[in-house]
């Protein structure tokens, strides 16, 4: 049975991965951070097949002990401060875990893994926040950085490390640089998820109004679970390499409340949306398109939701969600 360790094992992308990979017929090891973590319990309801270890990406001991302890073929990093308001508060802790975090697991990985021969494959989630102030229209893996954000910028320097550590210790790493992806289990602060549960719950009168910041951006959004996939297949090949993956389309924020509203059967989304500066950041990524071609080409994949059928399923989910709330 082939063994993989994730990091990032309760939030949207871990938890598809996690999925994922149960149904391959992996034994799967998450590791969860904290004392008494919040997250912990539902997770377990909802994951029972999937072995929590306890680890911090602030911490090498820790993720040394959770290697030894796992014994993974595969190890997926995707555990981040992963919100880009958020780390223009937190630029310190972003780049300590987001970025450093990054170096400590390539670190354990080697440790663990023995620096000859090394067995275990490296996954590291990285990121079209990469490609921040756009240099070129779409954005493929030769596409130079320009991060526009603490977060960017740490995920720039984690995609590099990933990069110089395969290719000065000759590790199986591989890095992902994921465009937005969305679904049920987004976080509600990322806007696709707050607009879907907006929608929602004005739809059901819980809810008078959506607050939000800058609606001129415009994002390459897909399906967290065709994503997940994507992850898998790179540490599959006979080489490591970088891959984007992306839809290869744009749709802006406007059209995202379009379909949404309309979804949740509400009329003009306009009678419901306010701008609020609280919400606007201090430098915006505004323009994000990614060429699929090489993770199409190379790896056979191919994502199987679009985005009209991202929005129906995100709005018709939390329809459901929250009527069942109103029930309790
Ligand atoms: P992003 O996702 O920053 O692209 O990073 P997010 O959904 O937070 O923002 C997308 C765009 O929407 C604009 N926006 C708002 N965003 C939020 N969250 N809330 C609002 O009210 C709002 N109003 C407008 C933002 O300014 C932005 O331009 C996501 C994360 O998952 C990263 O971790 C990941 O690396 C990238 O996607 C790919």
């Amino acid at each position: 049975m082939p063994r993989a360790f994730i990091t990032g094992i309760t939030g949207q992308d871990g938890q598809h991965l996690a999925e994922f990979l149960h149904s391959k017929g992996y034994q799967v090891f998450g590791m969860l951070k904290g004392q008494n973590n919040p997250r912990a319990l539902q997770f377990r309801d909802e994951f029972p097949y999937v072995e929590l270890v306890p680890g911090d990406l602030a911490d090498l001991p820790s993720l040394v002990s959770a290697l030894e302890y796992a014994q993974p073929d595969e190890v997926y990093n995707l555990g981040a401060i992963s919100f880009v308001a958020m780390s223009f508060g937190q630029a310190e802790l972003t780049s300590n875990i987001t970025g450093l975090g990054v170096l400590r697991m390539l670190e354990a990985v080697r440790m663990v893994g023995g620096t000859q021969n090394n067995k275990i494959r490296f996954y590291q989630a990285s990121s079209s926040e990469m490609f921040g102030k756009v240099r070129e229209v779409p954005q493929n893996e030769l596409t130079p950085f320009h991060p526009r954000s603490p977060y960017g910028c740490a995920k720039v320097f984690g995609h590099d490390i990933t990069v110089n550590y395969r290719e000065s210790y000759d590790i199986f790493a591989c890095s992902g640089i994921l465009f937005n992806h969305e679904g049920p289990r987004r976080g509600l602060e990322f806007v696709t998820r707050k607009i879907s549960n907006a929608a929602a719950r004005i739809k059901l009168g819980v809810q008078d109004e959506l607050v939000m910041g800058n609606l001129d951006a415009k994002r390459d959004w897909g399906f967290a679970g065709d994503y997940v996939r994507a992850m898998w297949l790179m540490l599959q090949q006979d080489a490591p390499d970088d891959y984007v993956v992306a839809t290869g389309e744009t749709h802006s924020i406007e059209e995202f409340l379009t379909l949404a509203f309309a979804e949740a059967g509400l009329d003009d989304w306009h009678r419901y949306v306010r701008q609020d500066p609280k919400f606007f950041r201090p430098a915006e990524v505004d323009f994000l398109i990614g060429d699929p071609k090489k993770a199409q080409d190379k790896l056979g994949w191919t994502r199987e939701v679009d985005f009209p059928a991202l929005v129906r399923m995100m709005v018709r989910h939390d329809l459901e969600v929250e009527a069942s709330r109103l029930k309790k």
